[in-house]
């Protein structure tokens, strides 16, 4: 019995590896050892190679030669899987002879979502075992499989009976003496036709735009099922190095590493006790209030909503019962499931009816005064104890504490749209806002399925306030005669899920315009935002009215150039005396991003996040920043500050010091080699 224990979830660090190879060898050559299990402690089988030795000085021993060791170990060896065998762990489990699970347990090769491919033979033998196309889907979505569902594909050879997985790993390895070991590498790929890796590349091209790992994930199959195997191995590993080093895999481990340090938030205690979470109260039944109440449905919250409109409320019941059916018919939920979640729903015009929830999450128009007014009837109404959210997504969430008795129980819930699908949840903490309701809000975010980022009150936050940095410098490029399809374009290259044009006419060019009129702080600056408050004003207000920034055919959601929008810009750039002139991609780039890197920085200095990370992970669940990128922080950081520093000190003199002054962090950090992820304020 060969037990790992390298908690919490027994990654292949150093001495796991070394341990491995040093009992491996010793049973091999112990002539009383018959077969070998090979086992975990704790939560989990191996979930992968330790992420953290990655980007440092790589340590022996190897684990393809670890790996390598294990199958080629003359006695039977079992591995016993309970929890997920992911990346190395399941390579682990696949140099082994045999593989048994519990029913519970999962296995998979998520190398894809930290821009690897499995560096430990993974790509040459799980084809070989369940057939290259099988492979391929495994590795490509990187999503883990059910132990049921591995034992069909022939991923592992049992599912224990019992929930006594040791005993039954132990005679499944007694049972195996008599055949002795089954090595994958001597088996050949079943074979496939060969057009199934284009037809795979087509499939997978939407999603993987951008990114290296998936290519050569295929390729590496491709060679499995027309090369001997140690040319599989040499070319796995080789490609795998490729990955490791490559901007886009340091890129996507820096957001691993960051979304699980969101959840520690500094000041939190790990013990506080938490408040109750079992009832929510929805105030406002447009389509955020809907999102918000369905999302919370389906972590199997009870849910009210509540809208004093009787219109407006059978609407938001309505598009609740939608979202339902949609899920039923897409398979996301069970019929019964949704009977179930309907069950656990109600709607009222009256506060009295929600008066005694745990949880209120206000979700009405964003203007202070409506808020203000609410939170007022609600600090009346509703039980002590209660958590009372704002679903703001700009406004000072002190402002509207203030309005009540109880500001330790006010907190900003700061939901995207559309709200049961969007990852990321703002929590904002006001001046007086409880840890013990920060705490619980994280609680609802993993409740809800979301990544929850603390952060502190100010305008927009952290994810707004930055977007008026990368928005402000869309606008001033368009009345420089950059057209909005040509931002897009350049930036949707570069990344980002979708170019700023198109998303202010999804989002609606009105409700940005509603809420600068809502500002009392904006810039004197008549160029700013100044093509969308004149479209806004002009009735243009996007998708939703069939043109904004671009035209939409009817019933389509396709964004067309329209040269009236041309033409209007460049009447008004006239007006404003701004010269228009061709604007280079790379400065269409840099003016948006390091225009995001300059407020984030202000956003660190000021305290608002308390980590560079924190505000990478708000801009890559949030708005669609390029995770391969590693959010703007980071990717500011592997520009090199002092590069970032430079060139916001030239957009300084061209364009004025009103934007582009410099803020202390990366003043500081550009000119004496720091970066923003070992920045302490
Ligand atoms: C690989 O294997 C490459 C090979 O093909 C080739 C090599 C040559 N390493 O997520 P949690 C930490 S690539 C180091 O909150 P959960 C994590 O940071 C790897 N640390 O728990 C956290 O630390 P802290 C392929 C790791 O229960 C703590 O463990 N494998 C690793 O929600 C708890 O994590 C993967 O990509 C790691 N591999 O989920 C699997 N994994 O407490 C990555 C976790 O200090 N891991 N940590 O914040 C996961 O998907 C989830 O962690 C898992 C548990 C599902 C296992």
């Amino acid at each position: 019995m060969i037990t790992v224990n390298n908690p919490p979830v027994n990654a292949l660090s150093q001495s796991v590896r070394e341990g491995l190879k040093k009992f491996i060898e010793k049973a091999d050559r112990d002539r009383d050892c018959r077969a070998i299990v090979i086992s975990c402690a704790g939560r989990t089988f191996i979930a992968g190679a330790d992420i953290k030795e990655f980007g440092k000085p790589p340590l022996q021993p190897y684990l393809p030669d670890v790996i390598a060791r294990i199958e080629s170990c003359e006695k039977p060896v079992v591995a016993a899987i309970h929890g997920t065998a992911l990346g190395g762990g399941f390579e682990v489990a696949l140099a082994c002879h045999y593989r048994i699970a519990l029913n519970t347990a999962a296995v998979g090769l998520p190398e894809v979502h930290l821009g690897l491919l499995p560096g430990a033979s993974g790509t040459q033998r799980l084809p070989r075992l369940i057939g290259a196309r099988q492979a391929m889907e495994i590795m490509l979505s990187g999503n883990p499989v059910r132990a049921k569902r591995a034992l069909e594909l022939g991923a592992i050879d049992r599912v224990a009976d019992s929930e006594d997985l040791l005993a039954e790993a132990i005679s499944f390895a007694e049972e195996s003496v008599a055949a002795g070991p089954r090595r994958i590498r001597e088996l050949e790929v079943p074979a496939v036709d060969p057009q199934i890796f284009d037809a795979m590349r087509k499939e997978i091209a939407a999603k993987t735009r951008g990114l290296m790992s998936p290519e050569l994930i295929i390729q590496c199959v491709e060679i499995a099922t027309n090369s001997a195997f140690d040319e599989g191995i040499e070319f796995e590993r080789e490609a795998f190095l490729e990955c490791l080093a490559s901007p886009q895999s340091d890129g996507l481990r820096h957001a691993f590493f960051a979304e699980r340090q969101v959840g520690k938030v500094p000041g939190i205690a790990k013990n506080v006790v938490e408040r109750s979470l079992d009832s929510v109260a929805v105030i406002g039944a447009g389509t955020m209030g809907a999102g918000i109440a369905y999302a919370c449905l389906s972590a199997g919250l009870g849910v009210r909503l509540l809208d004093n409109d009787s219109e407006g409320l059978a609407r938001g019941v309505k598009t609740i019962q939608d979202l339902f059916s949609a899920g039923v018919q897409r398979g996301k939920i069970s019929e019964s499931g949704a009977r179930e979640g309907l069950k656990r729903f109600s709607s009222s015009q009256n506060y009295e009816d929600i008066a005694d929830v745990d949880v209120v999450i206000e979700a009405v128009f964003e203007s202070m005064s409506i808020k203000k007014e609410v939170f007022g009837v609600l600090d009346n109404v509703i039980r002590p104890g209660a958590i009372l959210a704002t679903n703001t997504s700009t406004l000072s969430i002190d402002d509207i504490a203030a309005t009540t008795r109880r500001p330790e129980d006010v907190i900003g819930l700061h939901f995207f749209s559309p709200a049961h699908i969007m990852r990321l949840l703002e929590i904002v903490r006001g001046a007086n806002t409880g840890n013990d309701v920060v705490a619980t809000s994280l609680s609802l975010a993993r409740k809800l399925g979301k990544i929850g980022v603390v952060v502190g009150n100010c305008f927009g936050f952290v994810g707004n306030r930055m977007l008026y940095g990368y928005g402000r410098e869309n606008q001033l490029m368009l009345l420089e005669g950059a057209a909005p399809e040509y931002i897009d374009q350049v930036l949707v290259d570069w990344g980002m899920a979708m170019g700023p044009n198109a998303v202010g006419d999804l989002a609606g060019l009105d409700v940005g315009y509603k809420v600068r009129r809502e500002r009392t702080d904006l810039p004197d600056d008549p160029r700013f935002y100044r093509v969308a408050d004149m479209l806004a004003e002009s009735g243009r207000y996007g998708q939703k009215s069939g043109k904004g920034m671009y035209l939409y055919e009817k019933g389509s959601r396709k964004p067309l150039p329209d040269p009236d929008v041309a033409a209007m810009i460049r009447q008004e750039a006239k007006r404003l005396g701004v010269e228009q002139r061709e604007i280079p991609e790379q400065e269409v780039i840099e003016r948006c991003i390091y225009g995001l890197v300059v407020e984030g920085a202000r956003i660190l200095e000021e305290g608002i996040a308390p980590r560079s990370g924190d505000v990478d992970v708000v801009w890559m669940n949030g708005y669609g920043f390029p995770r391969y990128r590693g959010g703007p922080m980071h990717y500011a950081d592997t520009i090199g500050l002092d590069k970032v520093f430079e060139r916001v000190c030239e957009f300084r003199e061209r364009f004025g010091p009103m934007y582009w002054e410099p803020p202390e962090p990366l003043q500081t950090l550009g000119t004496s080699g720091g970066t923003f992820d070992g920045y302490v304020r």
